[in-house]
């Protein structure tokens, strides 16, 4: 660790603060050059209590830039994790409010929920087929707190890795009998289709990035809880919207999701 813990602490209330007031901030590493990987998810271990200490509860956890549409997309080479909330929920169908958000765009991800526990070193996408209750579509509406969303992964990281908004919807399935590497998704927006992909398109499989969470969680001594959702990663690369847009997306097997921005 480089930072000093009220640093840490510091930063994190710095961007809860530009989150809740909708207003863009500069990426910490311009001023922090030195900041680790170690301190990046501290500083997001502190933003998570910080919220929890309001109430806020964690509903999920999200892993991001599992693509290689993603990685091309920000500029960067590695998957990042970080955890969603309760307020970012929103209905299948329903309506997401621009005015809380600062730039959003979204994403077409396929969700896991668990029912056992998964622990790494060595997590493979067979122990995570076998933990699996069942899968579901899922949108992520991200929205990074630095400006024009330029960041590099250590700010992503303590940023949450932009993580907003979701939306859960479509039809809940098995993994085991469906072919999720080779599941089509095609996103809409106002009727245009503006992005379409595969499930491979996260790390060869959707399944792998849940591994790779598992791995990560494992390095810290952690695991991935039974009964935990998980955001795999966009699809496609992020799709910006504005008020008065609408998204529709279809997942070959596991049906459509979609929502409105107003
Ligand atoms: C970082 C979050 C990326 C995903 O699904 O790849 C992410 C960002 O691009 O702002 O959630
Ligand atoms: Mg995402």
């Amino acid at each position: 660790m480089a930072l000093h813990t009220t640093t840490i602490q510091k930063l994190a209330e710095h961007l809860d603060a530009a989150e809740n007031e909708c207003r863009d901030v500069v990426k910490i590493t311009d001023e922090h050059p030195d900041m680790d990987w170690d301190d990046a998810y501290a500083i997001q271990d502190a933003l998570r209590a910080i919220k929890e200490g309001r109430g806020v509860r964690i509903t999920g956890l999200k892993m991001g830039l599992t693509s290689h549409a993603k990685m091309k997309q920000m500029g960067v080479k590695d998957p990042v994790r970080g955890f969603i909330t309760d307020y970012g929920m929103v209905a299948d169908g329903g309506e997401c409010d621009t005015s809380t958000l600062i730039h959003p765009k979204v994403e077409a991800e396929i969700a896991f929920v668990t029912k056992k526990a998964l622990s790494g070193p060595g997590c493979h996408i067979g122990d995570v087929l076998a933990a699996t209750d069942f899968v579901l579509p899922a949108l992520e509406i991200i929205d990074s707190r630095y400006r024009d969303f330029k960041f590099d992964l250590k700010s992503v990281i303590a940023d949450n890795t932009s993580a907003a908004r979701y939306v859960l919807g479509g039809r809940s399935c098995n993994p085991v009998g469906i072919d999720l590497k080779n599941l089509g998704v095609v996103m809409e927006k106002n009727g245009v289709v503006v992005a379409t992909g595969a499930g491979s398109a996260v790390l060869g499989h959707p399944a792998q990035s849940v591994a790779m969470l598992a791995n990560m969680l494992g390095a810290r001594g952690e695991e991935i809880p039974a009964g935990t959702l998980i955001l795999t990663g966009g699809v496609t690369e992020a799709v910006a919207v504005e008020k008065g847009d609408s998204i529709n997306v279809r997942y070959q097997h596991l049906g459509s999701v979609s929502l409105r921005f107003v």
